[in-house]
């Protein structure tokens, strides 16, 4: 049976987005740059979410919430049996923009939102999620909800984890009242297919319409303390130091050369650094930084984290400082099933727009899924590839030809006959 011509209401999803996208507002360089800041598990986020659960109740969605406060919205289908799985995340960095994330998901409400207007209910039933914690910037790892929920890290290590603000995770989830009923790990999904911003330049400056996702790249996070000693910045002379602070700074200029070294996909980023006394006059005791290294192929990675391991030994051993590292994340490329990335690829074919295949450059939710049930994603452009940032912008012909791709994936997905697993 050929899929009706349906088409989502763009002005609806618009709508969503900026009003979703109104709760925690930042505006970036221009007034034009409107962002948003929701970290995970704050009272920005909790005000976002009791947004979409009422949007989910509205659209007429069971909702559940488990003991990670991932949600899942579900609709029944002719089958019961596992649903045909949408979504993404909607908490966001604290530099954040109003489509990373939010955009999978409310999308995911959109695809609800013209089935019901059409009046036709899917063979399969379909679930539209957001996951706990998907940023992982106040607390480590990232994508840490979907983890949870396919049952990749223990409840309880996850409701230990202390944020960056001393912070614990378990605390702030039952404060902000999300700490809900059903077990973890989920339901598995019969498929699973997010539709996410590509975050980078690639689709732009190809002018391509649509990402058709093969891959999510390895990630590697750590959090180094240098330990050195504080002395007089007047007195001390440079043979005499054990400077925390020069160690870190050296340590992010090598990371920048080890991936300039490296070439192809390799991508190395210090991100956060914090001195200890961080006084104009006064050595620095202490440095903690982080360090985010990824690359699509595992045995590069692997051999970027042992030059940067080496390096560390080198320099600490020259300056007279200890460095430990602490792993905050660590998660091997993943590959899609290839059957969804066909369906994805099928479905751009479809509306007659542009694709191509491609890698994530960012983690993603799916890359969780991908261990329990067949997963892909789909990419929309990022203007001038920005995210992280509240200048973070899709056209809206992009967004809608995004949530038209999904929603022809998801009823593709949830009407066929044939097994996926
Ligand atoms: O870090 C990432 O790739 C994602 O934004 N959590
Ligand atoms: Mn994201
Ligand atoms: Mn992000």
């Amino acid at each position: 049976m050929g899929q009706p011509e349906l088409h989502i209401d763009l002005a609806r999803l618009l709508d969503r987005i900026e009003t979703l996208g109104a709760i925690g507002a930042i505006v970036g360089v221009e007034p034009e740059h409107r962002g948003c800041a929701r970290l995970a598990l704050t009272e920005e986020d909790k005000l976002g979410r009791d947004l979409v659960v009422e949007w989910m109740h509205a659209l007429g969605l069971e909702v559940s919430v488990d003991h990670l406060g991932n949600v899942v919205g579900t609709r029944a289908g002719l089958t019961d049996g596992p649903a045909v799985m949408c979504g993404s995340h909607i908490d966001t960095v604290a530099s954040g923009g109003r489509f990373d994330g939010n955009l999978g998901v409310l999308a995911g409400l959109e695809v609800v939102a013209t089935l019901n207007d059409a009046g036709i209910t899917t063979q399969h039933p379909l679930a539209v999620a957001f996951f706990t914690n998907e940023e992982g910037a106040r607390f480590a790892p990232d994508m840490m909800g979907s983890l949870v929920y396919v049952g990749g890290m223990p409840l309880e290590q996850a409701l230990d984890t202390v944020g960056i603000d001393g912070s614990r995770l378990g605390d702030d989830l039952e404060s902000i009242g999300y700490m809900g009923a059903t077990p973890v790990p989920g339901a598995v999904p019969r498929a699973y297919v997010e539709l996410h911003i590509e975050q980078g330049p690639v689709l732009e400056a190809e002018g391509v319409r649509i990402g058709v996702v093969e891959q999510v790249q390895g990630i590697s996070w750590q959090e180094l303390t240098i330990s050195g000693e504080s002395n007089h910045a007047g007195t001390t002379p440079m043979s005499h130091r054990h400077d925390a602070g020069y160690v870190a700074g050296h340590l992010m200029q090598y990371v920048r050369s080890l991936a300039a070294d490296i070439g192809g996909h390799q991508v190395a980023t210090c991100g956060a650094v914090t001195l200890t006394p961080n006084l104009i006059n006064v050595v620095a005791a202490n440095a903690v930084l982080t360090v985010d290294l990824r690359n699509t192929d595992e045995q590069i990675l692997r051999d970027a984290e042992q030059r940067f391991a080496a390096e560390c030994d080198r320099i600490a051993e020259a300056e007279g400082v200890t460095i430990s590292s602490r792993v905050l994340a660590r998660f091997e490329p993943v590959d899609f099933d290839p059957l969804v990335v066909d369906e994805v690829e099928a479905a751009a074919d479809s509306l007659g727009l542009t694709h191509r295949r491609m890698p994530s450059g960012a983690g993603h939710d799916a890359q969780m899924l991908a261990r329990v049930c067949p997963s892909g994603m789909v990419f929309v452009p990022s203007i001038h590839g920005i995210s992280h940032n509240p200048a973070e912008d899709t056209d809206p012909d992009d967004l809608e030809a995004g949530a038209n791709t999904l929603l022809r994936v998801m009823m593709t997905l949830a009407s066929q006959q044939k097994d996926l697993q």
